[in-house]
Order: structure tokens, then C-alpha cells, then sequence
């Protein structure tokens, strides 16, 4: 079969283009771009010093690691100067980032976390770019507003991933399904290799830190007994229990194997009462992808892509994969009163 790469596959499969077809392919353009310097940069980090900490801390308190210094400004710089952006958010930065002075503007919003997973860098396990883009709400001849940016993920009309590891993938959705793009760094060029990605309506894996059980309320823990012994006697098989502690990798895996991931509420950090996941910059993106591929994702009740957003970097606590074991989490948390 003659090789697809993501530009003809979207003219292919676009049932409904977004505001307009060249902007848009340029934006991903752009985004590939990104991605292709950044894996590069991954792929030899062992090899030169780009490893480590920058000694900076970030806007979610935690200590930047040069990699992810270096695919923020990467996405920054590029994205910024690309001609189809208004207004941009990354989970590194506290504020809305804006366009460079005499560059001009477009009609899409872009939200992304630059690199996830960084603290696992040194062990060379996978970590990945999560990207989420909107249309521009304000009018093209007006200043962005926040609520160009803060707006529900029932909006978005593209989000996706790239996983750099054993080989560098991109998983995306246009709100036409979910498609997967391998890089073949023999001619630079992602090209299609998982088309029409569907996560099984059932699995057998449940993905989530359990060193924190402490720290969760009834409701989460009996979540957990129940992926330990679904029949409640001890006579089915329990699930499988997989947790890199790399979202993009834990998401990745679920949407091919089916299952579930689970990164709840906590009660250990008051300041921390959603989890740890941030909406903007995680949840919603991977939330229309699954949604996309068929499977579901709530707060543990209510659906991810409906939550109207108030801050920018506000968490929340994310619950998602197949449709059978969301399901089975909503019951439960419903049964004490969520
Ligand atoms: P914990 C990485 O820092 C990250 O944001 C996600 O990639 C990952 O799912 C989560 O944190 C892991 O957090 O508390 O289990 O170490």
C-alpha cells in the first residue's frame, strides 16, 4: 500500500474541516515540525547533557528538566510564528502566551503540555507531547480574550498525542475518528500505521498509582477491590494491574488494549483536592480522543468534555478508557452519593 502521510489522510477522511482547510493543515504541519525536533532531541538525550534539571520551578510548582524546557520552547517559537494561532497555553507557563509582535494571527487556539511524563526521562521510559487546539471564539479583528482559551473540550476540533519512544507516534483526532501516524526517520514523514484506532468495549487491565490508597476516600478504594476481584468473592479473575507513571504512555496503552486509567482525588494535599491531572492540558485532549475511538471519560461521574473550565491550570480528577469499566467506576461513585 502506498505510504499515507498525515496531510493526505486528512483530506481523505475529513467528513467536516475545521475554519479553514489550508490553515488548519498548516497548524499540523507545524505541529509535525515540533514534534520531529523534539523526538530528535529525546532520542539523544542520553548522549548529550539534556538531562537533568534546569533549577527553575514551574507555574505547578514542579522543578523543569531541560527536556521539557526545550520542547516548551520549541512548541513556543514555532507555533507562535506560524501565522494560524491567536493565543496559546502550555502547562509550563502561567499565563496565556501571545503571538510575537508582527506575526500574524489565526483562528485557532492552541493548549498543549510540552513534554508529560519528564520526571521518567533518566530511565528512558516513554513520554509524550499532549496538544489540544480550539477555534477562536473573538472576532479575528479583536484582541484575544481568556475565553478564547478557557473553553469546554466539547469544542475542541482536534487533539492528540505524540508518544516518543521505542519508535515516535502521533495519535490524532480531527472529531473524524482516531488515526495513528508512525515517523519513519528514513524520509522524516509520519505516516499512517494505526487507522481507525477503536478501544475494546472491554478489558482486562486497571491503571493507577496505588501507592496513594491512603489517600483516597471510600468510593476510590472500593473502585480498586473491585478491578482486584470483579466478582466480588474471590471466584473471577482480577484485572491486571500496568502503571508507568507516564500519562501519555498509561492513556497509549489503554486505547490499544482496553481497560481503564484512573488518576482520582486525592485528600493528602488540600490544594490538590482534583488529583493531579490538569484539565486544559490533559484531560480534555486524551478525553476527545477516547471519546473518538469509542470509549468514555468522566471526573468519576460527569463527562470530562462537558466541564466548563475556570482557570487555565485547574486540575481535575480523571477517570477513562473502555466504556464497560467507566461505566462500572460511575456506579460506584454514584452509589456514595457523587
Ligand atoms: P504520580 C507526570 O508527571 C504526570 O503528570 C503524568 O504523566 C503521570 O500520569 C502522573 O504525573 C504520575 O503521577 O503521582 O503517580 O507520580
Amino acid at each position: 500500500m502506498p505510504e499515507v502521510n498525515v496531510t493526505e489522510h486528512l483530506l481523505l477522511n475529513q467528513k467536516k474541516m475545521p475554519v479553514a482547510r489550508g490553515q488548519f493543515t498548516h497548524l499540523l504541519n507545524q505541529l509535525i515540525l515540533s514534534f520531529k525536533i523534539i523526538s530528535r532531541e529525546v532520542t539523544k538525550a542520553g548522549l548529550v547533557d539534556v538531562l537533568g534539571f534546569t533549577g527553575e520551578v514551574n507555574v505547578q510548582g514542579e522543578e523543569v528538566k531541560k527536556l521539557d524546557e526545550y520542547a516548551n520552547n520549541v512548541l513556543i517559537h514555532r507555533m507562535s510564528r506560524a501565522g494560524v494561532i491567536c493565543a496559546m497555553s502550555s502547562e509550563e507557563n502561567e499565563g496565556i502566551i501571545d503571538i510575537p509582535e508582527g506575526f500574524p494571527r489565526g483562528d485557532y487556539v492552541l493548549i498543549f503540555d510540552p513534554l508529560d511524563g519528564s520526571s521518567n526521562i533518566e530511565a528512558n521510559i516513554n513520554i509524550g507531547t499532549i496538544f489540544s487546539v480550539y477555534r477562536r471564539l473573538s472576532a479575528s479583528d479583536q484582541p484575544t480574550s481568556i475565553e478564547d482559551v478557557l473553553q469546554p473540550g466539547v469544542e475542541q476540533v482536534a487533539a492528540g498525542y505524540c508518544l516518543y519512544g521505542s519508535s515516535t507516534m502521533m495519535v490524532l483526532t480531527t472529531g473524524s475518528g482516531v488515526h495513528g501516524f508512525t515517523l519513519d526517520p528514513s524520509v522524516g514523514e509520519f505516516l499512517l500505521s494505526h487507522p481507525d484506532i477503536k478501544i475494546p468495549e472491554r478489558g482486562g487491565i486497571y491503571s493507577i498509582n496505588e501507592g496513594y490508597t491512603t489517600y483516597w476516600d471510600g468510593a476510590t478504594r472500593e473502585v480498586v477491590e473491585f478491578f482486584k476481584d470483579p466478582e466480588g468473592n474471590g471466584s473471577g479473575a482480577p484485572y491486571s494491574s500496568r502503571y508507568i507513571g507516564s500519562l501519555v504512555a498509561d492513556f497509549h496503552r489503554t486505547l490499544l488494549y482496553g481497560g481503564i486509567f484512573l488518576y482520582p482525588a486525592d485528600m493528602r494535599d488540600p490544594k490538590k483536592p482534583k488529583g493531579k491531572l490538569r484539565l486544559m492540558s490533559e484531560a480534555n485532549p486524551l478525553s476527545f480522543v477516547v471519546e473518538q475511538a469509542w470509549g468514555l471519560a468522566t471526573d468519576g461521574v460527569n463527562r470530562i468534555l462537558d466541564i466548563a473550565p475556570t482557570d487555565l491550570h485547574q486540575r481535575v480528577p480523571l477517570v477513562i478508557g473502555s466504556p464497560y469499566e467507566v461505566e462500572k467506576v460511575r456506579d460506584i461513585y454514584r452509589k456514595h452519593g457523587y
